[in-house]
């Protein structure tokens, strides 16, 4: 419980080390992040998320200089992309990003995915908060791309902005009912190039066909990234998105459907231990060889077990 004491004392190794533990899945961890756990809750948690260059780095950059100008700190996770093809483009964040690393009010963190999906939204769901316990009062989680696991991850940010650019085309056509569902915010970055506006338009019309009386409207916002350029702007829209997450109860309700998915899935992970434990390997050796003859199959052995564990 050193680590945790240390995080809430501000002590930024024990933040890095502690995320490290989380990452490795390592024992002692859940002590840890129990005693975080009471100081956790009151930053806001931003997803950032988009096309592999799309300018997500360098937006969250840009946020984070806004935010700071205005004395908030802001930890920043990038979770690297699980395409080797895109892997090249970690190295390049880390270095874009530097020179915001000499400031005690940022704090910047990688997650690598390794393991299944659903440990990685898991463990960037534990390094946000460990953030939070730190003091920040913003979190932004940079992913790449529209998968599950953005979804994911984006289920635990309480808003999610999404970022387009133009010049590829037909951008707006190939957004998936996925991300329109996830999307509190969209950014048309690099509006610096030709077709912002018309990227813009298009998007303002799938939006229109797809509104929900009193839900959020989530707004089109142009920025230039690399300039700086209607960066404020996305502040201030992302502020007014957390109003309005507290004042129409929408937030209570995605906290208590976070709260649910992570107790089913803590259940999941508990029984299923809990019952693996204690099986003889040998009547496991059995069991296999029953299903692979075919004279048993999967679902039944697995009720099997269940009923003689509970026993
Ligand atoms: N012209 C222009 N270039 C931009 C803008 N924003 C970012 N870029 C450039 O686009 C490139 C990619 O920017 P990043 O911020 O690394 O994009 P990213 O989405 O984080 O990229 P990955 O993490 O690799 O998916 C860099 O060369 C940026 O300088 C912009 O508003 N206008
Ligand atoms: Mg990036």
């Amino acid at each position: 419980l050193d680590l945790a004491k240390r995080v809430l004392e501000g002590d930024r190794r024990a933040v890095a080390r502690l995320i490290s533990l989380i990452e490795d899945e390592a024992p002692g961890v859940e002590d840890e992040l129990r005693s975080l756990y009471p100081h956790t809750g009151r930053a806001h948690v931003i997803g950032v998320t988009g096309a592999p260059g799309s300018g997500k780095s360098t937006l969250a950059r840009g946020l984070t200089g806004e935010l700071r100008r205005q004395g908030r700190k802001v930890g920043i996770i990038a979770v690297d992309p699980t395409s080797p093809f895109t892997g090249g483009a970690v190295l390049g964040d880390r270095v874009r990003m530097q020179d915001l690393t000499g400031d005690p009010g940022v704090f910047i963190r990688s997650m690598a995915s390794r393991g299944a999906l659903g440990g990685l939204a898991r463990a960037t769901a534990d390094a946000a908060r460990v953030l939070d316990a730190f003091g920040c009062d913003a979190v932004l989680i940079e992913t790449v791309g529209t998968g599950q696991a953005e979804v994911d991850i984006a289920r635990t940010a309480h808003s999610t902005v999404v970022v387009l650019v133009p010049g590829m085309g037909d951008e707006v056509q190939a957004i998936k009912a996925g991300v329109l569902e996830i999307a509190d915010l969209f950014v048309v970055n690099k509006a610096d190039r030709a077709d912002a506006g018309r990227v813009v338009s298009e998007l303002t019309l799938l939006l229109r066909s797809n509104l929900h009386p009193g839900a959020w409207v989530p707004p089109i916002l142009k920025t230039v990234a690399t300039a700086g350029t209607g960066v404020p702007e996305v502040v201030g829209a992302l502020d007014r998105h957390r109003e309005y997450l507290r004042e129409s109860g929408e937030l209570d309700r995605r906290l208590r459907e976070n709260a649910l998915r992570e107790l089913v899935e803590a259940v999941r992970q508990q029984l299923l231990a809990d019952l693996w434990r204690g099986l003889d390997e040998r009547e496991l050796d059995v069991t296999l060889a029953s299903i692979v003859e075919r004279h048993l199959d999967a679902r039944s052995a697995a009720r099997e077990l269940v009923k003689r564990w509970k026993r």
